[in-house]
């Protein structure tokens, strides 16, 4: 398929790569100039990039970001036609969502929101799990390029359905993490430490897939970002917005949003969200450790 790939930073360049090794016909803009993909087109504009494009495939950082290579200046919007499929992986806001797919789908193409969950390893080798929300007949035709980024995709519901579900997965990533660290924190305060902790929760129903990811980097503590906080804690932003859109009311979240606001004021933003710990140990006046750290 002939492919306008917007948004070529940590996710999105090895999706686009992953495009062109499937074989389709990639053309890529990204803000900052500098950053390619090969074996793909590069366009001087998100109108370039989409011109004669059939599907439109969109992954930066956030509402604003979506707005703006959409609908700004040499947007994506001026070159959209009948039966284009806009799709985008950026992890937004649900209403905004809405607003941007009625938008495009006045100029006759089609929206599918597809944030994914996985790292930047999984973007990498194409196993991304993507949560998608939009027409079942658009979904069927983009299965060929979800393919080709990812091992598995989630349909959630209609438009906006995609990206609600990646706030309700990103709410529980930060809480058990926030459960995680908290646990660890106790426990050395107490004298049990982290080394001898873990097994014990992997082995009873305490156990989690974050704890499995996380454990070997808080033990190494390595708080080089995988998953920088700083987008963590935009994602938290965007749950609580979202919940109050609809009257629901998150409390432990909001809790959590203030330990990345101070986490943030340290000067963490960059770093992993694991360094979230890097507060709590602060105010025991404890060091989490590994026998190796
Ligand atoms: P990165 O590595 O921070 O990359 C963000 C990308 O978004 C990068 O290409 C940026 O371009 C681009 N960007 C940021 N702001 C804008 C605006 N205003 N206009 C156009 N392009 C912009 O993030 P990831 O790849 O890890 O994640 C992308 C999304 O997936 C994000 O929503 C995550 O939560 C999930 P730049 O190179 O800075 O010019």
């Amino acid at each position: 398929m002939r492919v306008a790939f917007l948004g070529l930073g940590i996710m999105g360049r090895p999706m686009a790569a992953n495009l062109v090794k499937a074989g389709h016909e990639v053309a890529v803009w990204n803000r900052t100039s500098g950053k390619d993909v090969e074996g793909a087109r590069s366009a001087a504009s998100p109108a370039e990039a989409a011109a004669g494009a059939e599907v439109v495939w969109m992954c930066v950082s956030d509402t604003k970001a979506v707005e703006s290579v959409l609908f700004g200046p040499q947007g994506a919007e001026t070159s959209l036609t009948q039966g284009m499929l806009v799709v985008d992986s950026s992890t937004i806001s649900p209403s905004a969502t809405r607003k941007f797919a009625e938008r495009v789908r006045a100029k006759g193409a089609d929206y599918v929101d597809a944030p994914m969950t996985g790292s930047k390893a999984a973007a990498e080798s194409g196993t991304l799990i993507f949560m998608v929300g939009g027409e079942e007949a658009a979904i069927e035709k983009l299965k060929p390029l979800l393919a080709a980024m990812g091992k598995l995709f989630f349909r959630m519901g209609d438009t906006g359905k995609g990206q609600a579900a990646k706030l309700a997965m990103n709410l529980q990533i930060a809480l058990i993490y926030e459960g995680f660290a908290e646990a660890l924190t106790l426990a050395t305060k107490l004298g049990v430490s982290a080394e001898t902790l873990i097994p014990l929760v992997q082995a009873s129903m305490v156990r989690s897939g974050v704890v499995e990811y996380k454990a070997p980097f808080v033990l190494k503590r390595d708080f080089s970002p995988n998953f920088p906080l700083r987008l963590m804690h935009k994602d938290i932003h965007l749950a609580l917005e979202a919940a109050k859109e609809v009257r629901a009311k998150l409390p432990g979240l909001e809790t959590v949003e203030e330990i990345y606001e101070m986490a943030t004021e340290d000067g963490n933003e960059n770093l992993d969200y694991a360094a979230t710990l890097t507060l709590l140990e602060k105010w025991a006046g404890v060091e989490v450790k590994g026998a190796s750290a």
